[in-house]
């Protein structure tokens, strides 16, 4: 294992919740609609444009709205969420995960960051763990969205090491499957039945560990 690739929302923090909040105000003010508590889980790893389009259709209104209106909608949402994430500190971060990054530094292992979110630097900085990372890949620069492979190969790729030689790390199903199509190893976090592609399933973050990244890659 020469490289970790870690998903952001679900893996470093927990961003789903506020994801949820500010989608949930945009469905009722520019929709009237009441989404359900399962698009919380349903959104997790979907591009922001992708889980626009999820919603209306969801509201039965996918062919109302103009491109133009479609992205100003999701430019709202954008600023509700940017509202709640600005108060994000180190206290924010999932439990075991700062433990894991120093074990992974010490074990000189170049760390990526593959997240479907534009805000993702924005949320690092917010949790003191920037300078912890080697890259971030860019969202915006690649074509396809989990559960392409995409993003998980560009995260390699600015670290200059093959998939194949990276471990992944997910709570998305979709974000596994883009795991296991870039050619890396999958670790996912959360239920084994969901996440029943990657390659070893851990209940928590808690329980990620340098060992159990390894475990799984030479497995
Ligand atoms: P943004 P991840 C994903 O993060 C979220 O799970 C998903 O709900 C969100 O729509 C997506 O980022 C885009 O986020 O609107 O901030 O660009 O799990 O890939 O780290
Ligand atoms: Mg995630």
């Amino acid at each position: 294992m020469q490289g970790v690739l870690f998903d952001l929302d679900g893996v470093i923090t927990d961003t789903a919740k506020f994801h949820f909040k500010a989608w949930s105000r945009l469905a009722k003010e520019k929709l009237n609609v009441t989404l359900p508590a399962s698009f919380e889980s349903d959104l997790k790893g979907i591009s922001r444009l992708d889980s626009m389009n999820r919603i209306l259709k969801f509201a039965k209104l996918e062919n109302k709205y103009s491109a133009d209106e479609i992205d100003a909608m999701a430019q709202y949402k954008n600023k509700l969420y940017l509202n709640e994430i600005s108060k994000l500190t180190q206290k924010d971060i999932l439990p075991g995960i700062e433990n894991l990054l120093d074990e992974l530094a010490v074990n000189k292992i170049k760390l990526s960051v593959a997240s479907a979110s534009k805000n993702a630097p924005f949320i690092l900085e917010k949790l003191g763990l920037k300078d912890q990372f080697d890259a971030i890949a860019d969202p915006a620069k690649v074509a396809h969205g989990k559960p392409a492979p995409d993003i998980f190969i560009e995260a390699a790729n600015k670290i200059h090491v093959d998939p194949g030689q990276c471990v992944g790390i997910e709570d998305a199903k979709a974000g596994v499957e883009a795991i296991k199509a870039a050619g890396a190893i999958a670790v996912g976090v959360g239920s084994s039945t969901d996440l029943s592609e990657a390659d070893t399933v851990v209940a928590n973050t808690g329980e990620l560990t340098y060992s159990v990244l390894e475990q799984a890659f030479r497995k």
